[in-house]
């Protein structure tokens, strides 16, 4: 095994069988019944999974989806039930277990054993002699933390890194240390997520944000969903699309999979659905790009739209343009409308992948809507051209109104439960002069101005020499990444790496020189500080902010909540003269007051918040205040790049080179592997699949069932290359691959990134197959497809 090689996991059963019933259904509760026995839910309390999203409860770790009223009965969701399920286990990584495995011992098992370990209990500093985690002390730890950050001649040198489950609370009071530390290297999972939107809609609409609620999914009658997977990663979701397909709303589906939870749904609240084969329709079209085609599309249906209004001006029909919309708050648009006459519809349909009655198609649907939500995930953002996708879906949006409008809008979905909260309160590498000034004036210092490091500079950056001691707050910062092992490289150069974490990962075990692992208390769990119960406030994808109180008994009692250790480390590297961290830490409600003074739209926030449900922060844009330097929404012409790294490599290989996208199986969250299934595509036992299309095995001269290994076409002369991949015939594009992340991170190139957001390119690698010599896993791998 290569030092970057986690060990490839799959079960006896390993298998291929067609998926054919609704998604959801019999299938999900069937799950939930053997996940609660499998995990043993800590004190037998299931209870807890019926708290989920209470007004009196916890907010999901899950996903970022919002909750009707967050007072709804309780709302079912298979991946939500495994995130809480996940959290809540009996199971525990004791000072005993790292005792008996080494480091060396334990990076040979696969992220999927890592996380079957069950919580972390106490804190533990790397001993390299024996390469073991060993208990110290928290004290300790956090002199250990500080002397190190004391230690750098620059504060630029460190990198604090937040994964999006931190709460409000613990973000804002993080970004305050570190920035009174004195930098701004705030790399974070936004970075790698929904950056091309958060990035690219201010230049638009003015904010990064969406622009809906779920009221207006009552009141919308067209969706057009992009490049997300709801059945598996907002299943909540499903709940919404099923209503709206029952008020016969046109649900398009614009993927290049046919992902099954957009096809048909079967509520669990539902007995109807439950009882009948086919569960509820939910999409009524599915339109389907090549990976990387959704540029070309978008801009061809914006092209059809000019047309149509053109038809219709001359026949003196009503115009297709929401004219009084564009005069009045927009600008932009006569460069942006020549520009789409000019675009070529054979150049638009080449490169969208789809046949041009397709285009006019979406384009019919779109213009016969009065009130239309675009929604979109991963599909959208991991590319090289993300944000001038975003904005230019935006920008089709405008030309109706569709946006600040009853049922219409913009609907980015978020991942994390609370990352587009840490993005609010401060977790920002590039963060704006008026937040410093603020910031700086409420707690009396001078912030630091210049910007920060993301995620993948970062890296850069620890490769360089120039950062050298890491702090995450969450996550799994050495296998969410991209570029595997150069990423390893860069985390073994660190003088000291720390992770908050609630439990086990590979991020503990590609360490720098020094390394601790701080077990925190989890978010279902309750948080006592001086014999209070204190809640943490999360902001949904929808900009709802509410309170969130645990309800388990924690996992061990020498964890802390994040908020307290973000303080101690505070107070061991900086003292109390500015800030007197350990009050924050006993009583929430202060670092609720600082956020109020802080920023926008958090007055009164400790009062709003015990409102059932809580309150929507506001955004501009859906009450059509542009917050543009123009004060107007902005149309932004794009040309259709020609010209990426997928053209280059296609120049140079011909129809041999792919385009990979990776995705997550039904039985992941992120790069927590909870089983080996994706039941959706059919997929058992096993991770190390990819998926094809059998006109291109043909063409490849490759079969199903057999073994491949992957190689990335990126012109620096580093080979990236993974192997043993199991060939599955799948109905997927001509020209493209799918397989799981993270098992595919040492394929995206570091320097390979969406333009003008840094989001590394995960779902558009050039890549080309060979044969591999690695023996097939199982022997007997049936493909039914
Ligand atoms: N259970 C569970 N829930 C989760 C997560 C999880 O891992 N597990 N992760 C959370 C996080 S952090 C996030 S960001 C979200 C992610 O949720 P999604 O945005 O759904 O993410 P993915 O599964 O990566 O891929 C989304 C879809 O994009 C499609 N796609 C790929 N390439 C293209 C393209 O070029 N164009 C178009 N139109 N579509 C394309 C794929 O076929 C797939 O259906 O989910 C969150 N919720
Ligand atoms: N190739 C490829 N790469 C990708 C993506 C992709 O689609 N393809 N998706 C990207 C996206 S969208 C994202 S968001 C990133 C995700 O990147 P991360 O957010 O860094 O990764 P996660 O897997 O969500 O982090 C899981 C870990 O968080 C810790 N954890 C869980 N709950 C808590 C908690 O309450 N507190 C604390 N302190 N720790 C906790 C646990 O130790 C767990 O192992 O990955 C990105 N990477
Ligand atoms: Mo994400």
């Amino acid at each position: 095994m290569k030092n970057h090689e986690v060990r490839a996991e799959s079960s006896p059963e390993a298998r291929i069988e067609p998926y054919k019933h609704p998604a959801a259904g019999w299938g999900a509760l069937k799950y939930v019944a053997l996940n609660l026995l499998k995990e043993k839910v800590a004190g037998g309390n299931y209870r807890t999974l019926l708290k989920q999203n209470q007004p009196d409860g916890f907010d999901c770790p899950g996903c970022a989806w919002p909750d009707r009223e967050h007072a709804s009965t309780f709302e079912f969701c298979e991946n939500g039930v495994k995130a809480v399920a996940a959290e809540a286990t009996g199971k525990r990584v004791t000072p005993a277990f790292f005792a008996e495995h080494s480091v060396a011992e334990l990076m040979t098992q696969s992220d999927f054993e890592l996380e079957q370990h069950g919580r972390l209990t106490d804190p533990l500093v790397y001993d390299a002699l024996r390469d073991r985690y060993v208990p110290i002390g928290w004290d300790e730890a956090f002199e250990l933390i500080a002397s190190h950050l004391k230690r750098l001649d620059d504060p630029d040198r460190a990198a604090f890194y937040t994964s999006g489950r931190a709460s409000n609370e613990a973000a804002f009071l993080y970004q305050l240390f570190v920035r009174m530390y004195g930098t701004n290297n705030f790399p974070d999972c936004s970075n790698m997520c929904h950056e091309a939107t958060s990035r690219g809609l201010p230049h638009t609409v003015g904010i990064g944000k969406g622009t809906v609620t779920l009221d207006d999914f009552e009141h919308a009658d067209t969706l057009l969903i992009f490049g997300q997977n709801p059945a598996t990663n907002h299943p909540r979701m499903l709940g919404e699309l099923r209503e709206c397909a029952k008020r016969g709303a046109t649900i398009v589906s614009i993927n290049p999979l046919k992902e099954r939870g957009l096809e048909r749904f079967a509520s669990p609240q539902h007995a109807l659905d439950m009882l009948s084969p086919n569960g509820t329709k939910i999409s009524s079209v599915f339109i389907r790009p090549k990976v990387g085609g959704d540029f070309a599309l978008i801009k061809g249906v914006a092209k059809r739209v000019i047309e149509l209004d053109d038809e219709a001006l001359a026949s003196g029909l009503a115009r297709v343009l929401d004219v009084d919309f564009i005069a009045e708050h927009t600008v932009g648009f006569d460069a942006f409308a020549d520009d789409l006459r000019a675009e070529r519809w054979d150049t638009i349909v080449a490169e969208a992948g789809v046949p041009l009655d397709d285009v006019l198609k979406l384009a019919d649907i779109y213009v016969k809507g009065r009130a239309v939500i675009s929604t979109w995930g991963m599909g959208l953002t991991q590319h090289k051209n993300s944000v001038a996708t975003v904005q230019l879906l935006s920008n089709l949006m405008m030309m109706r109104g569709n946006i600040g409008r009853r049922g219409a809008g913009l609907c980015p979905v978020r991942g994390h439960s609370n990352v587009q909260g840490d993005r609010t309160v401060g977790i920002e590498e590039k963060p704006t002069q008026a937040f410093l000034d603020k910031l700086g004036a409420t707690y009396d210092f001078e912030p630091p101005r210049e910007h920060g490091l993301d995620v993948v500079n970062t890296i850069q950056a620890m490769l360089d020499g120039k950062v050298k001691v890491f702090i995450g707050l969450g996550g799994n910062f050495s296998i969410a990444t991209p570029d595997t092992p150069r990423t390893w490289d860069a985390m073994r150069a660190c003088d000291l790496t720390v992770h908050v974490t609630t439990k086990l990962n590979r991020s503990h075990l590609v360490h720098g020189r020094d390394a601790l692992i701080l077990p925190t208390l989890g978010r279902t769990e309750i948080d006592l500080q001086n014999g209070v119960a204190q809640g943490v406030s999360v902001e949904d994808s929808m900009s709802m902010v509410h309170i969130s109180y645990g309800m388990n008994k924690p996992a061990s009692d020498n964890l802390l909540s994040e908020v307290a250790i973000v303080a101690r480390m505070a107070q061991a590297t900086l003292g109390s003269g500015k800030v007197d961290w350990l009050a924050h830490a006993a009583n929430y409600a202060l670092i609720r007051d600082g956020i109020a003074k802080v920023i926008d739209g958090f007055d009164d926030y400790n009062e709003r918040l015990k409102k059932p449900g809580g309150f929507h922060l506001g955004v501009a844009s859906r009450d059509r205040v542009w917050k543009t330097p123009s004060g107007k929404a902005q149309f932004i012409a794009h040309a259709i790049a020609l010209d990426t790294p997928i053209h280059l490599a296609r120049q140079q290989y011909g129809e041999r080179l792919m385009t990979l996208m990776t995705t997550r199986s039904h039985d992941q969250y992120n790069t927590t592997i909870y089983g080996l299934d994706d039941r959706y595509r059919g997929v058992y036992g096993q991770r190390r699949v990819l998926f094809a299309n059998p006109d291109d095995l043909a063409m490849l001269g490759f079969a199903a069932g057999q073994r491949v290994d992957i190689t990335s076409v990126w012109a620096d002369g580093v080979e990236r290359r993974v192997d043993g991949f199991l060939l599955v015939e799948y109905d997927i594009p001509r020209g493209c691959l799918g397989a799981y992340y993270p098992e595919t991170n040492p394929l995206v190139p570091l320097s390979s990134v969406a333009d003008g957001a840094g989001t590394p390119t995960s779902k558009s690698i050039p890549v080309l197959l060979t044969a591999s010599a690695v023996e097939a896993a199982t022997a007997a791998v049936a493909v039914a497809l």
